[in-house]
């Protein structure tokens, strides 16, 4: 008898005992809110549950607070097919690995080749199909991870109107985050940050350009790694630039976020930044970097011009970040106090990023829609796009502007004229010898450390990675703030915020390791707990007899 039959028979049995019989004979059903990879893994080996159950328990969870947070924007209508065929190949012997069976969810600008669409929050395309899926989503399917369903995002990745609020978009609606009422979920993966807080999956996909995976982690009690660019492939996923975007997961713990890196990172024929990757051939194990003394012996700086200065909404985040430092300290780090940035000052008044993400967008947009093998509004380039939004009600407009976009199409030149390179070599000496890396090469440093309300910047405009874990919260006494538009709670309290290890090119591996280190010694995330959360439990669904 198989074990999946033999579940079944039991679980027949159990309709007629109690629950309580059936959570003793079976130990501990894992708490979804904050269940783990490995939590979750051991359950389906051992026959505790299936992935069939896995996909009804996180389906009823995000129907419990979708029409509060809005932060999924379609069910995958083949999940449930999909587990099924998982738990048989279980079954029958067969485990792909750690996610086998695994829900996950993936923000709304990574397509894939079913019956989900991928509009990064735009109406103009809806419908849309492409010829198959996105890389990512692809390795996911191949590592035994079950697709969910797509999360709302700040339309266009936060890259279409100047006064924008995160984590609205015309398709998604407004999602909001989970920790204060009406609260700012940040952005640009808004909704996979609030999911995966919620525990209405294992983990979930985001991606970044400049902030959009590290500031959603850290502002919904999560882990984010926004990779390398070039350590993840971008293939058939809705870009801004070439040069700054990248996939990555975000997740409620270290090692879980190390579980969705190891199966989505790797070469792509179809991106060719993916062919940088430096390891022979073969990827560091991320899982195996969790380590608890990863910070024994190495040099961590503190960019203090760069974290910049005391203010009311940062005080909180900076006490916890003091204290953090002790944590590091404790765990055997040197801490190597003000490893600033010499080319900061310059650095704040450069155009220099804008340009390349200006110029990028205009050719990368229309390479992503060239790709479309069903394209119901004729959205070909940035000029359709624009037309579309600029007359078509839903999309708010000019409420909403298109003034990012107004910019994009400004420009007299793309990104492979001179003007382009002049402002990329300018991205490169700011990030590079006068930013990060150069404080890493002349204190000889491992990695530098900051609140995670700084640290996107200055590694996004080199594709460097940085890595935050959950630090911290809004104390009770803390002042209600809205962000600049005046539709969301930005600051309040209970809203969480983290801590970041940013390094080198390509240095992910040491990075989770100390944010590992960090984590395990702090355990900040069980200590912040949302206002709202879904009710449904494994037990009510085991068998559908609860
Ligand atoms: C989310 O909530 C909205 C509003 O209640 C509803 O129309 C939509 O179907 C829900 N989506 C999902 C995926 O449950
Ligand atoms: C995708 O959008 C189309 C057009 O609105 C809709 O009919 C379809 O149900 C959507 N797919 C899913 C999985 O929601
Ligand atoms: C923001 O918080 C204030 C104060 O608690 C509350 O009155 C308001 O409704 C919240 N905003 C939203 C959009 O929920
Ligand atoms: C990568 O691919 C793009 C588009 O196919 C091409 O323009 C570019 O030259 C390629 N770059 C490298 C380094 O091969
Ligand atoms: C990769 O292989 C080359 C040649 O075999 C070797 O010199 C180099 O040290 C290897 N690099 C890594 C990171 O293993
Ligand atoms: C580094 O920056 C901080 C904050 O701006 C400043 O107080 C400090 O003097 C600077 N240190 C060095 C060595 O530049
Ligand atoms: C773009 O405009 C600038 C200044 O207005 C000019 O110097 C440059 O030659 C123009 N470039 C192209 C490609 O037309
Ligand atoms: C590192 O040292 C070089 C050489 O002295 C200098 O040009 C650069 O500004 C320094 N960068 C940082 C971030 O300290
Ligand atoms: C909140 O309380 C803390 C500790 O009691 C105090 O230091 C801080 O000034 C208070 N903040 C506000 C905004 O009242
Ligand atoms: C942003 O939008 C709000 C609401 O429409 C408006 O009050 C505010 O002035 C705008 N801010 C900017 C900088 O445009
Ligand atoms: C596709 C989907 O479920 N969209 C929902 C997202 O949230 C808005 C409200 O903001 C709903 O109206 C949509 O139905």
């Amino acid at each position: 008898m198989s074990a999946y039959l033999f579940k079944a028979l039991v679980t027949s049995v159990l309709c007629v005992s109690s629950t309580i019989a059936y959570a003793s004979r079976y130990g501990e059903l894992p708490n979804l809110l904050d269940a783990t990879v490995d939590e979750l893994a051991l359950g389906l080996n051992n026959g505790y549950f299936s992935s069939v159950d896995l996909v009804n328990a996180y389906t009823k969870r995000i129907i419990e607070v979708n029409a509060t947070l809005h932060m999924v924007t379609e069910l995958n209508p083949d999940a449930l097919q999909i587990a099924t065929e998982l738990d048989e190949e279980r079954a029958a012997g067969k485990c792909r690995g750690p996610l086998h069976g695994l829900p996950i969810l993936i923000k709304n600008n990574i397509a894939t080749y079913d019956e989900m669409n991928n509009t990064a929050g735009s109406y103009a395309l809806l419908g849309a199909k492409v010829p198959r899926d996105a890389t990512v989503a692809a390795k996911l399917r191949k590592a035994g991870a079950v697709i969910l369903g797509k999360s709302n995002l700040s339309q266009w990745a936060n890259f279409r109107h100047s006064n924008s609020s995160n984590g609205w978009s015309a398709h998604g609606g407004q999602t909001y985050g989970a920790y204060y009422p009406g609260q700012d979920p940040s952005g640009s993966s808004s909704g996979s940050g609030v999911s995966s807080s919620l525990g209405l999956a294992v983990a979930s996909l985001g991606t970044e350009t400049d902030g959009s995976i590290i500031s959603p982690s850290q502002m919904n009690n999560l882990v984010g790694i926004k990779t390398t660019v070039g350590l993840t492939s971008r293939a058939l996923v809705i870009p801004i630039s070439e040069h700054q975007d990248t996939v990555g997961p975000m997740a409620r713990t270290v090692k879980d976020a190390a579980y969705v890196l190891q199966a989505i990172a790797g070469p792509d024929q179809y991106d060719n930044y993916t062919s940088a990757i430096p390891f022979n051939g073969s990827l560091p194990d991320y899982v195996a970097a969790c380590k608890l003394d990863s910070l024994k012996g190495k040099r961590i700086g503190v960019p203090r011009n760069y974290i910049g200065a005391r203010s009311p909404t940062r005080a909180p985040i900076l006490d916890a970040f003091e204290a953090a430092l002790s944590v590091l300290r404790e765990a055997g780090a040197t801490i190597v106090e003000n490893t600033n940035y010499t080319a900061y000052e310059q650095y704040q008044n450069s155009e220099a990023e804008g340009t390349v993400l200006s110029a990028d967008f205009v050719a990368n947009l229309q390479s992503y829609l060239s790709q479309l093998t069903v394209n119901p509004n004729s959205i070909h380039k940035l000029l359709d796009a624009r037309s579309f939004t600029q007359s078509y009600p839903p999309e708010q407009y000019p409420v909403r502007n298109t003034a990012i976009w107004d910019e994009a199409l400004s420009l007299n030149f793309t990104n492979t004229s001179p003007e382009f390179w002049a402002a990329y070599q300018e991205d490169l000496y700011l990030g590079g010898p006068g930013g990060i890396l150069g404080a890493l090469a002349n204190y000889s440093l491992d990695a530098v450390v900051t609140p995670s309300y700084v640290s996107p910047g200055i590694s996004a405009i080199i594709g460097a990675p940085v890595v935050t874990v959950p630090l911290g919260s809004y104390p009770a006494n803390t002042t209600v703030r809205t962000n600049s538009r005046g539709d969301l709670n930005a600051t309040a309290p209970g809203i969480p915020f983290g801590i970041s290890f940013s390094g080198a090119l390509w240095s992910e591996e040491a990075l989770i390791g100390f944010a590992y280190a960090f984590e395990q010694r702090t355990n900040v995330r069980k200590k912040v707990k949302p206002y709202l959360a879904p009710n449904t439990e494994l037990l009510d669904v085991l068998g559908g007899c609860v």
